[in-house]
């Protein structure tokens, strides 16, 4: 994944530290040198890795439009992906949206393809992790696959996250919009727009 960056907790304070890329404690002593510091931790202080690493993918921009004359034509929309070991969290900002759209739910998932206007095919099927690692039998949920339905606000705007406990295979992929919410079975009608996610 691109934005590699590795989790630091302090050996004081650790559970105030969670999502600090880079939190100290005030440890005197030759405990402290013993460790490497990374940047920016003073000497002295401590600083100890997390187990695993932290992978983050974004992607920003306008959405490109699968099906004409939706409520997307000028939407725009934020996704960020961050795996941590096996947990993958997975928030999307949908702005822009038509007022016609104001109160209704779409489906929206991470798809195994990329986002090409006009062609919502070539996104391809829905990334699920039984499929990719060859499990069966495969069940499509949203512990295996990334849901991120979003209920659109007056202003147009909507906001989405998931969490999933596995970590998605690098790929040029994307998120894909869909005309109603997911229904138990995953699927969700018509594509009708998609935002860009590649990372490697
Ligand atoms: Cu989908």
């Amino acid at each position: 994944m691109t934005g590699t960056v590795r989790g630091v907790l302090a050996v004081v304070g650790v559970l105030g530290a969670v999502g600090a890329f880079w939190a100290v404690g005030a440890i005197a002593g030759p405990a402290a040198d013993a460790q490497g510091r990374p940047p920016g931790v003073p000497r002295g202080e401590v600083a100890i890795p997390l187990a695993g690493e932290s992978d983050v993918a974004t992607s920003n921009g306008p959405l490109r439009v699968l099906a004409p004359h939706g409520p997307f034509e000028r939407g725009r929309a934020v996704v960020v992906m961050r795996s941590q070991g096996a947990r993958t969290t997975v928030r999307l900002k949908v702005t822009g949206v038509g007022r016609t759209a104001a109160g209704r739910t779409f489906g929206a998932h991470l798809h195994t393809g990329p986002c090409v206007a006009g062609d919502g095919a070539a996104a391809g099927p829905h990334y699920n992790t039984d499929v990719i690692n060859g499990r069966k039998p495969v069940r499509a949920d949203h512990e295996r696959e990334i849901w991120l339905d979003f209920t659109v606000s007056p202003s147009g705007a909507a906001n989405a996250s998931a969490s999933v406990p596995f970590a998605p295979k690098p790929g040029d992929r994307s998120i894909v919009i869909h005309e109603h919410a997911t229904d138990h079975h995953g699927t969700a009608g018509a594509r009708l727009a998609c935002l860009p996610l590649a990372w490697n």
